[in-house]
């Protein structure tokens, strides 16, 4: 599976972090495949109790994401990695409940800085562990947006504040001239599909599906240089731009392995 690691740079970085992990832009890296999407960012989400590790890649940079992820990295030559295994070099760990909250600067966000907030139902199996949030085209970040814009208990009890969340309004990216509504998808399926939460695990898996094969096949690009052009046409280009300006790298995933289960 071919991805795309969106870089999100950390605009403020704690001083025990320099202490910790020396010179070099701090990035946490999203997996997509929906690159032509990164206009309609409004946050970044992690796991709380998922393992973050800060790695060393060769540039120079620093990547916030999975282990296993970091791993993938290295046999890509992404990663730096130690001369006699192959190892990731990781210069610190953190839990994705202390990243919540971090500022942000995302390339192609509408937003000059967008926050970290938390997300239940991230795998650390998959990609980096890190995902990036449209909520515009993506049913999972709309509901995990609104759960936090929404419940003041949740907010409470997980340390977010309301200035990550409220201010950041869907941004409505594609339009879809052949549809019946020409809303941004996310929103009207979840809707549509009384999705209360972003814990609503099945409910969401259907709602995705759909948006992915509207999105692609009959989106058009409603903001960028490609305004009026079809996803389908330049998803690619999209892609291309972003890595040529150092915002973005490939990133491949080894198909899933079937593991078998105990218990
Ligand atoms: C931006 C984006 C915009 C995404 C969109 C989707 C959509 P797939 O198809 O199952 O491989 N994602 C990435 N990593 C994880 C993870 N570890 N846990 C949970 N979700 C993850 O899913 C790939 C997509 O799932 C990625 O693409 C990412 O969200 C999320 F408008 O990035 B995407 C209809 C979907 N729209």
């Amino acid at each position: 599976q071919e991805y795309t690691l969106i870089k999100m740079k950390v605009k403020e970085v704690p001083e025990e972090w320099v202490e910790a992990v020396g010179e070099g832009s701090i990035f946490l890296v999203a997996a997509t495949l929906r690159p032509e999407t990164m206009y309609g960012q409004t946050n970044c989400f992690v796991l709380p109790e998922g393992e973050y590790g800060f790695f060393r890649m060769r540039g120079g940079d620093i990547f916030v994401c999975s282990q296993r992820s970091a791993l993938n990295m290295c046999y890509q030559d992404l990663a730096a990695s130690s001369a006699d295994d192959k190892q990731p070099v990781c210069l610190m760990t953190k839990a994705g409940s202390d990243l919540v909250g971090l500022p942000l600067e995302a390339p192609l966000c509408q937003y000059p800085t967008i926050h970290v907030l938390p997300m239940f139902t991230i795998s650390m199996q998959k990609g980096t562990g890190i995902v990036t949030s449209v909520p515009a085209e993506a049913p999972d970040d709309y509901a995990c947006l609104m759960d936090w814009k929404k419940r003041a208990n949740w907010r409470e009890q997980y340390g977010v504040k309301e200035e990550w969340c409220a201010p950041f309004d869907v941004v409505d990216i594609l339009s879809f001239p052949d549809a019946e509504d020409d809303l941004p998808s996310a929103p009207a399926i979840c809707a549509a599909m009384k999705i209360e939460s972003h814990r609503d695990k099945d409910k969401l898996a259907a709602a995705k599906k759909d948006v992915y094969q509207k999105g692609f096949y009959s989106g058009v690009m409603k903001v960028g240089p490609y305004a009026g052009e079809k996803v389908i046409d330049v998803k690619a280009k999209i892609k291309q731009d972003l890595i040529d300006e150092g915002h973005a790298v490939p990133y491949f995933e080894p198909e899933a392995k079937v593991v078998a289960r105990s218990g």
